[in-house]
């Protein structure tokens, strides 16, 4: 059965699904109005690269593409609470996680369209706001990879967070177990951030846990767990920031956004084939960008006029990535394949390496390009 916010009487909310919101909570935050802003903004921009991924798919100039539709506040809402030197490492739909940090939308598609990241950083770790993990799409061992990494940077004595994000499906992993125990274990500077968009491709939470929440999975870990309403970017905001900073002392977290998964999984899945309609109707009408835009109309930040600049822009910006992206794909060099894996490739490599030029010369280039 799908999980609702109204459900949970220990949920972290800040502003409801009609706009409304606790005053009190949010005069205590004191987020300032350029920050109010960039929330937005990232949400908007997150929504406008999803939905040009999905048409270059579409056209065949991606493989495959993801849906982040209806969870793009549990993306906004920690990206904003992070401090610039802190990392993040993330599964495949955190548009605005990436975006929210300063990662362009050109580097984003990159990946999906050549399985490619610049990640030369000439041997030094990424500047400021470009800190993250690389992208793997094993799900669940990036958990034991991020606090690894925590463990590190713990040990040479800087104070930044890593905060892994992982899916509810995810939390199903061994791996996890053994990780998140051992930052409990350890007092690790790390934050996990549990997407619970209720399916795992087409796997219900329920069958993923008998648990009410994964956020009360943290007390066996000896930490916090918060649950919130991932779909209220405030209250994503809040708990990541209180979490990033009791990590900072050396003890981690774990934060559940209670989202929704609206969109398939991938460009690759059919959800008609194993869920009803009826749910996604429902989570449509606690949308976070409809429902941010009713908050920041209310204090006065928000108008049609803005509206339309942002998401004018953020299309823009997505057009243009596509256009770069597709141009530079027919430029790559087959050899791209072969970088960034290794930094002295084994014998082997160098084999198949080999294998493909005689191929290439052969064949001619085109059959790559096809
Ligand atoms: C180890 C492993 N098993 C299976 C898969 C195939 N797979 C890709 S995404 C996914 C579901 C993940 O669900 P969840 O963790 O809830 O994340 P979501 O996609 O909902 O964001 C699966 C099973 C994989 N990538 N890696
Ligand atoms: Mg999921």
């Amino acid at each position: 059965m799908v999980r609702y916010p109204e459900e949970y009487d220990d949920i972290e909310q800040v502003v409801a699904p009609d706009g409304s919101y606790d005053e009190a909570a949010v005069a205590a935050m004191g987020v300032s109005e350029d920050r109010l802003r960039s929330m937005y903004e990232t949400m908007v921009r997150s929504r406008a690269l999803e939905e040009r991924g999905m048409s270059l798919q579409r056209r065949g100039e991606l493989p495959l593409w993801m849906e982040a539709t209806g969870e793009e506040a549990t993306h906004a809402g920690p990206a904003a609470a992070l401090a610039d030197t802190d990392w993040i490492q993330t599964d495949w739909r955190q548009f605005g996680l990436h975006l929210g940090r300063g990662r362009s939308m050109e580097d984003m598609l990159l990946f999906w369209a050549r399985g490619y990241e610049r990640f030369d950083f000439e041997g030094e770790d990424p500047p400021p706001r470009l800190r993250r993990l690389p992208h793997t799409v094993a799900v669940g061992t990036t958990v034991p990879q991020a606090v690894g990494h925590a463990w590190g940077r713990q040990y040479q004595d800087t104070d930044d967070v890593t905060l892994v994000q992982l899916g509810e499906g995810a939390a199903s992993k061994g791996d996890v177990h053994e990780g998140m125990n051992f930052a409990g274990v350890m007092g690790l500077p790390v934050v996990f951030l549990v997407e619970n968009n209720q399916w795992a491709i087409s796997v219900p939470v329920e069958k993923q846990t008998a648990a009410d929440t994964y956020a009360q999975r943290a007390a066996g870990y000896g930490f916090e767990g918060t649950l919130v309403d991932g779909n209220d970017v405030l209250a994503t905001y809040r708990a990541t920031q209180r979490a990033v900073e009791r990590a900072r002392d050396g003890e981690p977290g774990l934060v559940e956004c209670l989202t929704y998964r609206r969109g398939a999984h991938s460009t690759s899945d059919d959800p008609s084939l194993y869920r009803d309609d009826s749910e996604v109707r429902a989570w449509e009408r606690r949308d976070p960008v409809d429902r941010f835009e009713r908050f920041l109309e209310a204090v006065g930040l928000w108008t049609e006029s803005y509206a339309e600049r942002v998401r004018a822009e953020a299309e823009r910006e997505a057009r243009e990535a596509a256009e770069t992206v597709v141009e530079d794909a027919d430029d790559q060099p087959i050899e791209e394949l072969f970088d960034e894996t290794y930094a002295d490739p084994p014998a082997a490599m160098d084999d198949q390496l080999e294998q493909l030029r005689s191929f290439r010369d052969t064949h001619g280039d085109e059959v790559f390009h096809q």
